[in-house]
């Protein structure tokens, strides 16, 4: 039977690219984010190919992610696979210089929303002993370095739940998996350094970073193991990265 994914963050870097491998796959969609002219040229690109429906919310406001959720076409509820992929993040401030509305961004989106969107699609999963969720943590989730503070802690927190979920939906049958990427070169730095595409070139300067298409196949890879088999969690680096901080650059 086709199976029905839905992706958060899917206008783009690793979700895009996420939903371009599942449509190869003839995965169905339901494509989230909030930039609607970015979710309807996808939607146009990808119904080639799959069946695909969108859906246009700020993830850090729960009232706009149940109401989406529930707004979704009845042959579309039913979802087999939840990519948890919506995050960014905001600034790269010392601890005592940050600013508390990137630090709210952070901890309301990458946490928050993960955990609203994670409520609403788990309990049908529960409802049918069947899911299969992914969680995209960070090499921040992992490590935490210099001026990287609250999004590191919204990365440990997502690298928690995911550990979590494992636990509690174990009985259910639900399987749970989380990618740690290191550098991917996305628009995640362009929003990191708030539209200073100059400073965000920079981050992929002199070595071959990941492409979100690297991520996206890794996604799929582990989505598509024999029901038995759950990959828990999954670090990945460019070969020119060592760790959060080490980047052999040319
Ligand atoms: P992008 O900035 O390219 O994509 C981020 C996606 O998240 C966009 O589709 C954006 O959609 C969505 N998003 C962000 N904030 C919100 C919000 N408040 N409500 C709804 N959607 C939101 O970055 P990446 O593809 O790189 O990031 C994807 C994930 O990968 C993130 O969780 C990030 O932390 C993680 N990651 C990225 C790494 C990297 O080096 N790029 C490395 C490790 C992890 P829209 O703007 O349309 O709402
Ligand atoms: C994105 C990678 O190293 O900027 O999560 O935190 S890093």
């Amino acid at each position: 039977m086709q199976q029905t994914a839905f992706i958060t963050g899917a206008t783009s870097g690793i979700g895009k690219a996420t939903a371009e491998i599942f449509a190869e796959n003839n995965i169905n969609l339901v494509l989230c984010g909030r930039r609607v002219d970015k979710l309807k040229a996808l939607e146009q690109q990808l119904s080639k190919k799959t069946k695909v429906t969108t859906l246009q919310f700020d993830i850090r406001y729960k009232e706009q992610v149940e109401n989406a959720i529930n707004s979704l076409p009845e042959n579309f509820k039913n979802i087999d696979i939840l990519i948890n992929n919506a995050g960014n993040a905001h600034g790269l401030s010392s601890i005592q210089d940050g600013s508390i509305d990137d630090w709210d961004a952070m901890i309301d989106g990458n946490v928050k929303g993960l955990l609203y969107v994670s409520k609403a699609i788990i309990s049908k999963m529960v409802k049918n002993n069947s899911g299969f969720i992914v969680n995209i943590g960070s090499i921040a989730a992992k490590q935490v370095y210099p001026n990287g503070n609250v999004y590191c802690a919204s990365k440990y927190a997502v690298d928690a739940l995911n550990k979590a979920m494992r636990i509690d939906l174990n009985k259910h049958n639900i399987r749970v998996s989380a990618i740690h990427p290191g550098a991917v070169e996305t628009e995640f730095s362009e929003v990191r350094f708030k539209g200073d595409k100059e400073r965000a070139k920079q981050v992929y300067a002199g070595y071959k970073p990941l492409q979100a298409k690297d991520i996206a196949d890794i996604i799929y890879f582990v989505i598509t193991r024999p029901y038995h088999v759950n990959i828990e969690d999954l670090v990945v680096y460019p070969t020119a990265q060592a760790s959060a901080t080490i980047l052999n650059k040319q």
